[in-house]
């Protein structure tokens, strides 16, 4: 036994004080251990297991739905390292305020021990996490989410090293909820909170805010992005990344079968959320997945839109917050059909279209990546995928056209820093508000943007090849509020724009922001779009982007002195192609 593990383990119990402690192995017999104690506890509501073999039905604290942005903080031992991207609280403060609201959290309840390996087993990209908790549900879902058990004790013995996280459900108030990190010592506190990213601490915890201050100092990237693999009528597998905020897109795109009838392109799933990406010795960008499931957004998910999950999650998935017919199956809006009458809602209530939505709009699916029919046969390659191309994305309902591509890495750079977004339900507050969401990592990066743009700038200067970088927008609107573009499957003719660049081909026009596809360049047989509708999924909106590029520097000043000059030199570029355009 690791003595640095043993150590603080015993001190959480100490402080926490469960009265039971389980370390848990990762094995089958232990999953459906927790699943037969939620299910006798009431945690869990067993699904109908003849249409949803070993699927179950969780329903959170209404008061705890999605991460809360306002309670996450990163505790610097100096604020301006954590930068006006994120909530800084004094690390001593934080310890202080939470040891309090951590002694005795745990009485009465079992400690889960939680040793997990985020990334390919043998890869020296992996990192060991151990994660104590007193919410089965977590452990549940840690071990379809991560590796756990022997992968990581295996790379513990090698290495000696973990990220420690302690978690506990508490009282599960807002009041007394906090998701506090500690980057300086690589370790997570979080309490009052039973929900995704607030409590399954290795995805946005360590994976993204811990890994990208790691990354910054030992020169790689933890990224929240999707890895395909396009695969083309020749059989040639090319990789890209997507960065999306939060509920737009990753998911659906990452598995996505291509509805092009005329034409054999195949997009195979690596990973639907975050990617770690390292310079390999030829100066090549290759990418993991430290994940080893998804946990999905449920809503909108259907055989049309996506047919790969609506398969997936027909078995052996927790869901969290959907609706449940009488008939004990799954319901959500979007499914396809209508819910029949006697449908419970997400809180467990008779449900009536008056009551609002039926499934919370962050409801979730947690199913094995080895469960998805598109997943890659390198998903867990050790070495991890080549990359291609980046992939920038949000939703933005006008401005932003279908696709363009940056004319350099640094220009991509802005272009992802700048990048605006409708806010989702994937987090507490407003919906639809457009804010800056710098490669879709605002909430997740664990020190300042400002260090954060110059690191993306520096990993540029390393690659031999960087990359190209592309900005997309599957979700703008006509003026009657209706999707200009179809979406889903369809967006594959957006990805053979994008092989086409990376190949050298692919029709392009320049304009101030840059290269835009030319209104013919989009493959569109088939496919019945409004009149015009690609002229002005193409055009550029002068007056929209000078506002976005307004609103850049709204964002970027705050960040003072820290801000790299190359960014502040990018933005000027392009207000002056603007202007003169
Ligand atoms: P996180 O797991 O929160 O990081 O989200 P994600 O980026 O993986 O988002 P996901 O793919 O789950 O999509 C979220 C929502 O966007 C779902 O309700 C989808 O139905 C919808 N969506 C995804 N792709 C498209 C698209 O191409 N067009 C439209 N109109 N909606 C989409
Ligand atoms: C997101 O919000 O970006 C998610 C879900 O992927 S959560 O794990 O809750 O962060
Ligand atoms: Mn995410």
């Amino acid at each position: 036994m690791n003595p640095k593990l043993r150590q603080w383990v015993d001190e959480s119990v100490r402080l926490t004080k469960p009265e039971k402690i389980h370390w848990c192995d990762g094995s089958d017999a232990e999953y459906r251990g927790l699943i037969q104690l939620m299910l006798k506890d009431g945690t869990l509501i067993e699904l109908n297991q003849q249409t949803y073999p070993g699927c179950y039905l969780h329903r959170s604290n209404p008061n705890d739905v999605a991460r809360t942005e306002g309670l996450t903080f990163i505790c610097t031992k100096k604020k301006d390292d954590a930068g006006p991207n994120n909530n800084w609280m004094d690390p001593a403060e934080a310890k202080a305020k939470l040891t309090k609201l951590f002694d005795g959290s745990m009485k009465g309840r079992t400690m889960y021990v939680i040793p997990y390996l985020m990334g390919p087993s043998g890869s020296a990209y992996s990192k060991v996490g151990v994660e104590l908790t007193d919410s089965p549900y977590v452990a549940a879902n840690m071990h379809v989410m991560t590796r756990v058990g022997k992968p990581a004790f295996d790379r513990l013995d090698r290495t000696g090293e973990f990220v420690p996280g302690l978690h506990s459900l508490a009282d599960v108030n807002p009041e007394r909820r906090f998701i506090m990190h500690f980057p300086e010592e690589k370790l997570v506190w979080s309490i009052g909170s039973g929900y995704g990213g607030n409590a399954l601490l290795g995805k946005k915890c360590f994976a993204l805010r811990l890994a990208s201050y790691m990354a910054k100092e030992q020169g790689w990237m933890a990224e929240h992005m999707l890895i395909i693999g396009l695969t083309d009528p020749g059989g040639r597998t090319t990789y890209m990344l997507g960065a999306f905020p939060s509920a737009s897109g990753k998911t659906n795109l990452a598995m996505m079968v291509s509805a092009f009838e005329s034409q054999d392109y195949k997009v195979s799933t690596v990973g639907d959320d975050i990617a770690w990406l390292h310079i390999d010795d030829e100066g090549q960008l290759r990418a993991i997945n430290p994940e080893a499931g998804f946990f999905g957004v449920v809503p909108g998910t259907n055989v049309q839109s996506n047919p790969v999950a609506m398969e997936m999650i027909r078995s052996n998935t927790i869901f969290t917050n959907v609706a449940m017919t009488p008939n004990r199956e799954p319901w959500w809006e979007g499914i396809g059909y209508d819910a029949p009458a006697g449908t419970l809602d997400w809180q467990g209530r008779f449900w009536n279209s008056e009551m609002g939505k039926a499934a919370h709009p962050n409801s979730r699916f947690t199913t094995p990546a080895k469960a998805c029919k598109t997943i890659s046969p390198r998903w867990d390659d050790p070495q991890g995928v080549p990359i291609s191309a980046i992939i920038f994305g949000s939703r933005r309902s006008s401005v932003v056209p279908l696709a363009f591509q940056s004319f350099t890495w640094k220009n991509g750079v802005l272009m992802g820093a700048g990048m605006g977004a409708e806010t989702t339900a994937a987090a507490t507050g407003a919906v639809g508000v457009v804010r800056r969401d710098p490669m879709a990592m605002l909430p997740f990066c664990g020190y300042t943007m400002a260090d954060y743009f110059g690191h993306w700038l520096a990993m540029g200067k390393r690659m031999n090849k960087p990359p190209l970088i592309f900005r997309v927008n599957w979700f703008r609107k006509d003026n009657g509020g209706k999707f200009l573009w179809p979406g889903y499957g369809e967006n594959i003719r957006v990805l053979k724009w994008i092989l086409e660049r990376i190949d050298g081909k692919g029709k392009a026009r320049e304009t101030p922001i840059g290269y835009f596809p030319t209104p013919d360049a989009i493959d569109t047989t088939g496919l019945k779009l409004a009149a015009g509708a690609m002229e002005e999924l193409t055009a550029l909106d002068k007056p929209g982007w000078l506002k976005g590029a307004d609103s850049m520097k709204e964002f970027f000043d705050p960040f003072g002195s820290r801000m790299p000059k190359e960014i502040w030199y990018e933005h000027e570029q392009l207000c002056k192609r603007l202007h003169a355009f």
